[in-house]
């Protein structure tokens, strides 16, 4: 991003036009990022709670008691009980150093309790280290030379351009687009072909396709016998998923899966961009390995426009232990503190503690999130942080739901105000983050604030007190290959460097598995229990997975993110949220005629969790059995005040440990 600066004010964020994968165009959000950076209602300076919790009343105080107040709870609760304390961070910035360093590292020294933070990605990431020991595919740049793309489970118009970008220069030079969605989105509009699954198939549509490649003998035999683990198990485990049964289990045509695997099989430069939207559902996981496996069958891997992309960030060599410093806790590496998901904070914050769970949730410091809109089950989650006996911090930019619950709301610097330090997910470039002004207000970098606190605390480690400087510097190992040439100092200089990758990285295997192939069979699977090939897993909440629910719960609800938003952020930005315009549901003709629910009318949305409301919109865009709440609201900027988790759950995929936002039945009904 490039920054116009007037007066000491941010006017203008633009996309860098030399930096590769950007290549000057920034996505609609981004591009309105100095509004939120200068919105009137930034937070600038540290508060303490008034009225009640939720209700959102504060009063402001001075750095100085903010500071003493934290360290005073944080410090008598350390003393009995640190595991009773914990962190709750994701994505609100995704920067190395404001991420997870210095603050990772304080609660490291506490002996606080641990977060497993799976709330996006952790069952896709688990796939891929289950297949290629990493979190490592083919790259952004060469999806422009594919000849066939399948866009699976991803919404690339709205999340992820940059990639989109690549997929339309294709397009022009005449490749298939196929996408694979149970929702029309806009991205599947402008595609050839469009594939509308039942949620949480995608396991079932992967071995089906596996099925016809090896049915009709469409296999790279010299890929599979030099670069893969396992295959006649594969093999054994495909042929049990006829195109027959995948259609009954998909919802779709045998024809379509038949068709759609002698096109990929018979493509050289056959490309899929998987992206996290299929896999959280239980078997997300598994469906993400399934697909996975697909170029180590046919041998796309050898073409660099072939291959799979679910996310690119193990390319990066990124120094965790230097950044995070998990040596800091005490027992390490023995003995660490409990490990709380994420996912479960709902459950966590309202349980009263026993041996198994270990001490009652006592403190919980937020920053990078907004749990009370974004985490499942979120009546479970907002009667957590209701707890008057539940002491929180939390580090915002603006008073968001979660903030409404805050003892303490300390303000934090965004992007444009503080040095950082980037790896990517969508491609292969590494990047820095320097500060264009000073801090709106009296706001203060993430790292500042745990420094501060720290320092009022008495912690004496010097690893708490490193500059974001020398914390940027710690980001990288930069002697790896990959950064060849390239140390803070250049990168600082230059604002991104290109990892040192080769063009097609897989065509000659050198996967990062233990056996160094991609694995179809694994056996670190099969050590912890676990079906060492991949699978298909119904869905928890579907007719197959729990009939008994889906009696009373027909409608399949997903709810994946709006174009104008991100995640929660920007939701209070006006210009964004008037063109997102109000929550809406839209419902299939024959599902919102069996409910006599006209288009434009205001519905109900409910199962056993919650429920909330939202405008009808009556169209084919869902396919029947599926309704969709494009996400994620402020419960505040609502008009009933709830938002999508009123409904979603708490449980788990089958592996990572992720949330299954996508796994989730209800009802609907008109008001
Ligand atoms: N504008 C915008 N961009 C974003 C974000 C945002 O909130 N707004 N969020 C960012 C973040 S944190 C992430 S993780 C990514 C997420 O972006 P994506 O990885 O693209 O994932 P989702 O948006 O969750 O879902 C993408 C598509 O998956 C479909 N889908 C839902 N369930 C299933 C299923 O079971 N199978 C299949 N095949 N498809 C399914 C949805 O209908 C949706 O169209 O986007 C990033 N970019
Ligand atoms: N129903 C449903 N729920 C979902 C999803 C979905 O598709 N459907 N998607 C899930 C996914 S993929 C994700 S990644 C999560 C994301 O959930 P979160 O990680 O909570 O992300 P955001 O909602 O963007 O909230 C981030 C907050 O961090 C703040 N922030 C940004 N930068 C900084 C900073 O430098 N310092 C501090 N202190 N604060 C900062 C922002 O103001 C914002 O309020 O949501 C998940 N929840
Ligand atoms: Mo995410």
């Amino acid at each position: 991003m490039r920054v116009t600066v007037e007066d000491g004010r941010a006017i203008k964020v633009t996309a860098d036009p030399d930096h590769p994968p950007t290549q000057g165009a920034l996505c609609t959000k981004v591009s309105r990022y100095a509004e939120r950076v200068h919105h009137p209602k930034r937070l600038t300076t540290p508060m303490k709670r008034v009225g009640p919790k939720g209700e959102g009343r504060f009063e402001p105080i001075s750095w100085d008691e903010a500071l003493t107040l934290a360290a005073s709870r944080l410090s008598e609760i350390a003393s009995r009980a640190p595991e009773a304390i914990v962190p709750y961070s994701y994505a609100g910035t995704m920067g190395f150093v404001q991420g997870d360093s210095i603050a990772q590292r304080f609660f490291h020294a506490l002996g606080a309790s641990q977060l497993d933070r799976t709330i996006c990605a952790a069952a896709g990431a688990a796939g891929l280290k289950y297949t290629y020991g990493s979190s490592i595919g083919m790259l952004n740049e060469f999806f422009a030379e594919s000849e066939v793309i399948l866009i699976w489970g991803a919404n690339p118009i709205a999340s992820n351009l940059h990639f989109w970008t690549r997929a339309q220069a294709a397009k022009r030079n005449g490749a298939q687009l196929i996408a694979i969605d149970p929702y029309r989105s806009l991205t599947a509009e402008k595609c050839h072909q469009h594939i509308a699954l039942k949620p949480g198939t995608d396991g079932a549509l992967a071995l089906g396709m596996m099925n016809v490649l090896i049915s009709e003998d469409v296999l790279d035999h010299a890929y599979i016998a030099d670069h893969t683990l396992g295959f006649d198990g594969l093999k054994a485990r495909a042929l049990t998923y006829s195109p027959a049964r995948v259609a009954e289990i998909c919802g779709i045509e045998a024809q379509t899966v038949i068709d759609l695997a002698r096109l990929y099989g018979s493509t050289k430069k056959a490309a899929i961009r998987m992206n996290y939207g299929m896999q959280r559902v239980r078997g997300g996981g598994n469906a993400a390995r399934a697909i996975a496996c697909l170029p180590s069958l046919t041998g796309a891997w050898r073409e660099r426009a072939g291959g799979v992309l679910l996310s690119s960030s193990g390319w990066a060599p990124v120094d965790t232990h230097a950044l995070q410093r998990p040596d800091l806790m005490p027992g390490w590496p023995a003995r660490q503190p409990r490990v709380i998901n994420m996912n479960q904070i709902g459950d966590a914050l309202t349980h009263p503690g026993d041996d198994a769970f270990g001490p009652k949730v006592e403190a919980i410091v937020v920053y990078n999130s907004n749990p009370v809109a974004v985490a499942p089950d979120s009546e479970r989650v907002a009667e957590g942080f209701a707890r008057d006996d539940l002491f929180t911090i939390v580090l915002e930019h603006f008073q968001t739901d979660t903030a409404d619950y805050a003892d303490l709301l300390l303000p934090a610097t965004t992007q444009l105000e503080h040095l950082d330090v980037h790896k990517s997910y969508g491609h292969t470039h590494v990047m820095a983050n320097l500060p264009a002004i000073s801090p709106v207000g009296d706001a203060r970098p993430n790292t500042e604030i745990f420094r501060g606190i720290a320092r009022s605390m008495g912690l004496q480690h010097p690893a708490l007190y490193e500059s974001d400087e020398e914390v940027a510097a710690h980001a990288f190992r930069w002697d790896d290959d990959a950064l060849q040439g390239v140390d803070w100092a250049t990168l600082k200089e230059n604002r991104w460097a290109r990892l040192n990758l080769p063009d097609a990285p897989l065509a000659n295997g050198a996967f990062r598995t233990p056996s160094g192939k991609c694995e179809f069979f694994s056996e670190r699977l099969a050590q912890q229990g676990l079906d060492p090939l991949p699978d298909y897993l119904a869905p928890y909440e579907s007719a197959d997975g729990s009939p008994e629910l889906a009696a009373r719960y027909p409608l399949a609800m997903i709810s994946p993110p709006a174009r104008n938003f991100l995640n929660s952020t920007f939701v209070n930005v006006e210009s964004l949220r008037s063109t997102e315009g109000e929550p809406h549901l839209d419902i299939h003709p024959t599902d919102a005629f069996d409910r006599q629910i006209a288009n434009g009318q205001i519905v109900r949305i409910f199962n056993d969790r919650g429920s909330m409301q939202a405008r009808a919109r009556v169209t084919d865009k869902a396919r029947e059995g599926l309704v969709v709440g494009l996400s994620i609201w402020w419960k505040k900027l609502a008009p009933d005040g709830r938002n999508a988790n009123q409904v979603t759950s708490q449980a788990l995929t089958d592996l990572g440990g992720s949330a299954t936002f996508y796994d989730c039945l209800v009802e609907v009904e008109s008001v």
